[in-house]
């Protein structure tokens, strides 16, 4: 590749590069899955930025769930989330939020496509496997609940 191709090439991929915050949920802690997912995370491509085991408390959970207040099942993801450690963790790459968010498949596992995560390792709404941020500015809050930054 000659010079100005590659810089053509860094400089599109600089732009597009972005980063998310995910977090696996205690299902998959519990359940021996977080090897696997991580795998799958690096296979793809992703780059982890931070990567670590945390205790989420109610507070936390309740202002990550927030816009959920008042939904029937919200009472059941407060108390899942906070039932066991969850593995935090910021990713990097080009397009992540919207690329992440295809890669774990839809919310309901019993939906979602097979060879996505949720799709392939859960069959259980509540118990997922994983949390993906659904937007550039939704990354950025829900990762500053955990003192952690997707800028
Ligand atoms: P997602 O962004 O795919 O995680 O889905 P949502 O933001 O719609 O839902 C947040 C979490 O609420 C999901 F992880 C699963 C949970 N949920 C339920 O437990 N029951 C429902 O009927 C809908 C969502």
């Amino acid at each position: 590749m000659d010079g100005v191709l590659r810089k053509e090439r860094e400089r599109t991929l600089t732009e597009t590069s972005q980063r998310t915050f995910a977090f696996l949920k205690p299902d998959t802690v519990k359940n021996h899955l977080v090897g696997e997912v991580l795998h799958r995370l690096e296979k793809k491509g992703f780059t982890f930025k931070q990567l670590k085991l945390h205790q989420i408390t109610h507070k936390e959970a309740e202002s990550l769930y927030n816009v959920h207040k008042g939904k029937p099942f919200f009472q059941e993801l407060v108390d899942h989330v906070t039932s066991g450690p969850v593995v935090l963790m910021v990713l990097q790459g080009p397009n992540v939020v919207e690329t992440l968010r295809k890669f774990i498949g839809a919310t309901n596992p019993l939906t979602a496509e097979p060879g996505t995560i949720r799709g392939d390792l859960s069959v259980s709404i509540t118990a997922n496997v994983i949390h993906a941020s659904d937007s550039v500015e939704n990354a950025k809050m829900e990762s500053s609940i955990f003192s952690l930054d997707t800028s």
